[in-house]
């Protein structure tokens, strides 16, 4: 056993004990800021369940499954959106996003009345509460909570930002698809020349060169394997106002994907080998996982459905947890987790409480993560359209499926066999408990303001045109 382990949370002691022993050293020593773990949330972009060679994929992914090694692996992990900006809404805030007022993609296109929102300020996320009690603070990568300044990470408690602000940009030159430049340092356009993938490499590395000797929270929103699909050797594609194909040129979309995944896991592989250098690896809480399934250029494994579905390919995606000092090496768990459960974990670990005024919808995980205990039976709703209550999925107009679906996913993980009319029971609870879910995340929810002269007139357009273009970017988003 590591000699350092007792230091922090002390996993192999009995966890009564060691919440009085933390809470005995936090009381005692509040401005002991070794005390507290680092944290670093990484997140891949549309990364499929079946994409890892640690979850039995087709891409080999040395750094991301020597991570899962030395930590725990969850099979049952889940975002908490099927698509970009909600899953980033949840993993902000704690809460399902359609409290923030944010239940679908926030669009480049300017003409798109949705366009114009984004995650106020009114929220409260895990970076402002890490960073009001101490914790250096960053994000590199994709933010896609809003385009204006106004909703820059830096007003969410990040101290630096760099990255984008849209759901894509071009891996060279930082075009988005509605040919907008959209690279950026804090709250202003930058220039910076270099691969996305490279670029957020680089700049974690930097940070935690520099922040070494203070708690940090870093999060890292990867771009990969987003379309456009770029590898580190093309060259770039978008201009600014111009025309493009916003998938990219290559015809053999499947290499330039693998290209994509290797090169941020080879990313991921000087990040965590920073840690490792400077020897923070026992006070580093690092978790990796997806905003959302995969689509059809990637792999789901066995699952039903992708990106944007409500089928488990749509949401269920792999998650890896590890802390050295703390989390046992190579464990698999099938626990249900999802998303959500970030901000009350990681808040947890910083022993920073949780917000008192507002619902939180996420779990803390050290139990599990600590001290291999069962997180138990519990029930998650995407969209008002799917639940889980422990091993059951039920699922309303699945595409391709059937009104209603129900499925026992411990033996029947791709959806395949409905058995809604041998649980007819089963089913009137969970659709009962899905429609008091909408009432209670619609109860109070934040309505998105309309603040610009431009925003009111693209309100006021025809809802024709509307749905019109809302299909349009759905597809390209
Ligand atoms: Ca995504």
């Amino acid at each position: 056993m590591n000699p350092r382990k007792e230091l922090y949370f002390g996993s192999r002691l009995p966890w009564l004990f060691a919440v009085v022993m933390v809470t005995t050293i936090i009381q005692a020593e509040p401005a002991r800021a070794e005390t507290r773990p680092n944290f670093i949330v990484i997140m891949a972009d549309d990364l499929g369940y079946g994409d890892l060679s640690s979850f039995g994929g087709w891409i080999e992914t040395p750094h991301l499954d020597e991570l899962a090694a030395q930590g725990m692996k969850f099979t049952d992990f889940h975002s908490s959106g099927n698509v970009c900006s909600p899953t980033r809404a949840g993993l902000m805030t704690g809460r399902y996003q359609q409290r923030a007022g944010i239940p679908g993609v926030v669009y480049a296109d300017p003409t798109n009345a949705v366009h114009y929102h984004g995650l106020q300020t009114s929220e409260v996320t895990f970076p402002e509460l890490l960073k009001n009690a101490g914790y250096a603070t960053a994000i590199f990568g994709k933010w896609h909570l809003g385009y204006y300044p106004k909703y820059n990470p830096i007003h969410h408690g990040f101290d630096l930002f760099r990255g984008y602000v849209s759901g894509n940009v071009d891996f060279f030159s930082h075009v988005d698809q509605a040919g907008t430049y959209d690279w950026w340092h804090q709250d202003k356009p930058a220039v910076e020349e270099g691969y996305t993938t490279h670029l957020i490499t680089r700049h974690a590395v930097e940070f935690i060169e520099a922040n070494q000797d203070t708690p940090f929270c870093l999060y890292l929103p990867h771009e990969a394997p987003h379309y456009p699909y770029q590898g580190p050797h093309d060259p770039p594609l978008r201009a600014v106002g111009g025309a493009f194909n916003t998938q990219g040129e290559r015809t053999d979309i499947k290499n330039a994907y693998r290209e994509m995944v290797q090169e941020m896991d080879a990313g991921i592989g000087e990040v965590v080998g920073t840690i490792d250098r400077l020897g923070l690896a026992q006070k580093t809480l690092i978790l990796f996982f997806s905003d959302n399934g995969a689509n059809n250029r990637g792999d789901n494994g066995p699952l039903r459905g992708a990106k944007g579905s409500n089928w488990e390919g749509g949401h269920r995606v792999p998650f890896i947890a590890r802390w050295t000092s703390n989390i046992s090496p190579g464990e698999v768990r099938d626990d249900l987790t999802i998303s959500l459960d970030v901000m009350p974990t990681l808040l947890a670990a910083a022993n920073v409480a949780m917000p008192a005024d507002r619902v939180l919808d996420g779990v803390n995980l050290l139990p599990v993560l600590l001290h291999d205990k069962a997180l138990g039976e519990r029930q998650l709703v995407w969209n008002g359209k799917a639940m889980r209550d422990g091993r059951w999925k039920l699922i309303v107009d699945g595409k391709g499926g059937e009104e209603i679906g129900l499925y026992d996913l411990k033996q029947d993980i791709g959806e395949r066999n409905n058995l809604k009319e041998a649980e007819p029971i089963r089913v009137k609870a969970m659709l009962a408990h899905m429609e008091a879910w909408k009432a209670g995340v619609a109860d109070g929810a934040l309505v998105q303001p309309i603040d610009s002269a431009k925003e009111q007139a693209t309100q006021a357009d025809s809802s024709q045109a509307k749905s019109k273009r809302a299909k349009k970017a759905k597809r390209n988003e």
